[in-house]
C-alpha cells in the first residue's frame, strides 16, 4: 500500500507551499492528502485498473494530482517536492519537525527574525525575541522550546505500525527464496513496543549467500552499511535500519529468544540460567558442565529455566519473570477474542466510508456488532454532526441495518467533552444513542487540576459510556495533557465507565501502565477499538490488543469479547 507514502509527500509539498506563502493551493494538497491517507484501497492498483480517471475518483484528488500520484508510482518521486525544496532553506524545512510549528509561523519567524533554522529558533526562544512578535507570546516560547526537545528525542524512531508493515514486505519478498526455511521479526517488533528502533530479522536458509544478496538489493534499501556472508545491514529509503542474520537451525530457538529481547529481560534470563548450571546466549542453551546443548526451542528454553514460556509483549522485566516462576502468568486478551469494535467514523464526519461499507468491513472480520461513532458538533474541523443532520444520519444508520444482515450496528458518537466538562449534547439527545463514547479534542493545556475536573465530571455524566484517549497523547508527537489517572480511575469504580484503548497507530492510549494500572489496581473494563476513519483503518484493531496484553489484560477486562447480549448489561442505552 503506497497510500501513506504518497499523503506524506503530498503534506510536504503543502507545507512548503504555505512556507512560500502560496494562496489556496496548500489546502488542496492537504484536502487530497487526507482522503489519500484513509483511502481503504491501494493507489496503485487504482492506477493500474483505471489509470489516471480512477485516481480522480478519489474526494479532492484533481488532474494535477493525480498526475503527480501517477509520477510516484512510475518514478518514486514527485518533481514538485524536489523543486520547492531546492527554493526554501533546508533549515526551514527541518523546522516542520517541530509540532505545533506549522509553516505560516516559520513563514512569520523567518521574515521577522531571520530564523533559518532549528538552532536559531532555540536562541531567539531563549532571548525572548519570539514573544515581542504579533501573535506569539511567552507561551509560544516556552511550547517551541518544549517540542524541539520532543522532536529531538523522537527523530530516530518509528510507530509500531510502520516497523510491522516494513518488516512484513521485506519477509513477504524474502519468503519467496526457495533457500529461505524460515523468516521472523525480533526485537521490538515481536514485543509490540509503540515505536520502534530498527528491524532485527532472523532467517534460516540453506544458502545464506543468495538471501543476503537478495535483500541487499531489495528496491527500498538506500544504503547497505555491512555485508557479510551470513548477516547485513542496511537503511532503507524509509529511514530505518534493518539488520537480517542467518542462524544455523540448531540455534534458531536461543536467537529467537535472544533477539526479541527485551535487554533487560535478557540479563534476568541469562542470570537464572547461570544459577541453575546452564550458559545462555544467542547461540544456545548449553550445560555448563558438559558444553552439550539441552534445549532447542524458545519454549524448551524457558522451560529448562523453570519457567513458564513468556509472551514477548511481557519481556520488559517488569514482574513477568516473577510470575512465570510462580505459574502465574495472565492468560493474555486475543485478537479472535474480540466480537466488534465500538469506536468508528464514516462520511458522515472525517470517514472516508459509508456506513454500510464499514459494517460490511467490519462483518469480514468477523465481528458481530459495531458501534458508528461520528464526531459531535463542536469538532467543526472534523465535520462533527449538528442536530439536523444527526437526525438524517440515523436514518442512515436505520437503512445499513436494513441493507447490512448478520451484523448489529449500534448508532453511537464520539461527543466531545468541552472545557468546562460538559457534553457537546444535552443529556436528551446523549440518551437517543446506543453508545456515547466521549473524548477531549481541544483545551489540551490546562493545569492538571483543571483538567482532572474537567474529565471526571464528564464520566461522571451517566449518559457517557466510554472515555475515549483518556491522555490525548500522540506518539512521539505530542506529550499527554496533564492528568490525575489515579483521582479518576477511583471515580470510575462507581460511574462504571468503561476506558477505551483507542488502537490508532500514534495514539494507543490508554498506554500499557494505565492499562495494567486500570485493571489490577481499580478493577476496571475496558474496550480496545480501532477508532477507523476507512475500512482498512479496522485492521488496526491488532495494535490495539497488542497494547492491552502488554498491560497484561486478560479477556475478561475487555468488554468488546463479550457477546452483544452480555454488552448490554454494561452498556445499558443499547436498544437493538
Ligand atoms: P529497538 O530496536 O530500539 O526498538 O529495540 P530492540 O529491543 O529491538 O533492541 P535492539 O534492536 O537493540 O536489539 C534487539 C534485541 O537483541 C534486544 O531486544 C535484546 C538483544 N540484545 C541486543 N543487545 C543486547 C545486549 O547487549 N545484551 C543482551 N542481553 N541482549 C541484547
Ligand atoms: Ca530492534
Ligand atoms: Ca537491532
Amino acid at each position: 500500500m503506497i497510500n501513506q507514502e504518497i499523503a506524506d509527500i503530498l503534506y510536504r509539498i503543502a507545507d512548503l507551499l504555505e512556507i512560500k506563502e502560496v494562496e489556496w493551493e496548500p489546502r488542496a494538497y492537504r484536502r487530497a492528502a487526507q482522503a489519500i491517507e484513509s483511502y481503504s484501497q491501494d493507489l496503485e492498483e487504482i492506477y493500474k485498473e483505471s489509470g489516471l480517471k480512477g485516481l480522480m475518483e478519489i474526494p479532492g484528488v484533481g488532474k494535477s494530482i493525480a498526475s503527480h500520484i501517477e509520477e510516484y508510482i512510475k518514478t518514486g518521486k514527485i518533481q514538485k517536492l524536489k523543486e520547492l525544496q531546492s527554493q526554501i532553506p533546508k533549515g526551514l524545512t527541518q523546522m516542520l519537525e517541530v509540532m505545533g510549528l506549522g509553516p505560516k509561523r516559520i513563514s512569520i519567524l523567518y521574515k521577522k527574525l531571520k530564523i533559518k533554522n532549528v538552532n536559531d529558533l532555540i536562541k531567539s526562544a531563549k532571548q525572548h525575541k519570539i514573544s515581542k512578535l504579533e501573535g506569539f507570546g511567552l507561551k509560544s516560547e516556552e511550547n517551541i522550546l518544549e517540542a524541539v526537545y520532543y522532536s529531538r528525542q523522537a527523530s530516530k524512531r518509528f510507530l509500531l505500525s510502520t516497523g510491522l508493515q516494513t518488516a512484513d514486505s521485506i519477509i513477504s519478498q524474502l519468503s519467496k527464496l526457495k533457500e529461505v526455511k524460515k523468516i521472523e521479526s525480533m526485537g521490538s517488533t515481536r514485543r509490540m513496543q509503540e515505536t520502534v528502533g530498527d528491524l532485527d530479522i532472523l532467517v534460516i536458509t540453506s544458502n545464506p549467500k543468495i538471501v543476503m544478496d537478495t535483500f541487499t538489493k531489495l528496491p527500498e534499501v538506500n544504503k547497505i552499511i555491512s555485508k557479510g556472508p551470513t548477516r547485513a545491514t542496511v537503511i532503507l529509503q524509509n529511514r530505518m535500519q534493518v539488520d537480517l542474520r542467518a542462524i544455523p537451525e540448531e540455534s534458531y530457538g536461543a536467537a529467537v529468544q535472544y533477539f526479541t529481547g527485551s535487554k533487560q529481560h535478557n540479563i534476568i534470563t541469562r542470570k537464572i540460567a547461570i544459577k541453575k548450571g546452564f550458559k545462555l546466549s544467542e547461540y544456545g542453551l548449553f550445560s555448563k558442565s558438559s558444553n552439550k546443548r539441552v534445549a532447542s526451542s524458545e519454549k524448551e528454553i524457558y522451560q529448562k529455566l523453570g519457567l513458564q514460556w513468556i509472551p514477548p509483549e511481557l519481556r520488559t522485566a517488569s514482574g513477568e519473570i516473577e510470575a512465570a516462576q510462580n505459574n502465574k502468568l495472565p492468560n493474555l486478551v486475543k485478537l479472535r477474542d474480540i466480537q466488534g469494535d465500538l469506536h468508528m467514523h464514516t462520511t458522515w464526519s472525517d470517514g472516508a466510508d459509508s456506513i454500510i461499507n464499514m459494517a460490511n468491513a467490519a462483518k469480514k472480520l468477523g465481528y458481530s456488532y459495531i458501534a458508528i461513532t461520528d464526531h459531535s458538533k463542536t469538532t467543526a474541523i472534523a465535520n462533527g454532526l449538528d442536530d439536523k443532520k444527526l437526525k438524517q444520519q440515523y436514518l442512515d444508520i436505520k437503512k445499513a441495518r436494513s441493507k447490512v444482515k448478520g451484523i448489529k450496528i449500534l448508532w453511537g458518537t464520539e461527543c466531545d467533552i468541552l472545557s468546562n466538562g460538559k457534553l457537546d449534547y444535552p443529556d436528551d439527545i446523549l440518551k437517543k444513542f446506543d453508545l456515547v463514547v466521549a473524548a477531549i479534542h481541544s483545551g489540551f493545556k490546562m493545569p492538571k487540576e483543571k483538567m482532572t475536573e474537567r474529565i471526571i465530571k464528564a464520566i461522571k455524566n451517566e449518559n457517557v459510556d466510554i472515555m475515549d484517549h483518556p491522555t490525548g497523547r500522540l506518539i512521539d508527537r505530542r506529550p499527554a495533557y496533564r492528568v490525575d489517572l489515579d483521582k479518576v480511575f477511583k471515580i470510575t469504580q462507581e460511574t462504571k465507565t468503561a476506558f477505551e484503548v483507542n488502537c490508532s497507530p500514534n495514539r494507543l492510549d490508554l498506554n500499557d501502565i494505565n492499562i495494567k494500572k486500570a485493571i489490577q489496581k481499580y478493577n476496571l473494563k475496558l474496550t480496545i477499538d480501532s477508532d477507523a476513519h476507512s475500512t482498512s483503518n479496522l485492521n488496526f484493531m491488532n495494535l490495539g490488543v497488542a497494547q492491552a496484553r502488554r498491560g497484561w489484560a486478560e479477556k475478561k477486562d475487555i468488554l468488546n469479547t463479550l457477546p452483544l447480549s452480555q454488552l448490554k448489561k454494561y452498556f445499558k442505552k443499547i436498544k437493538i
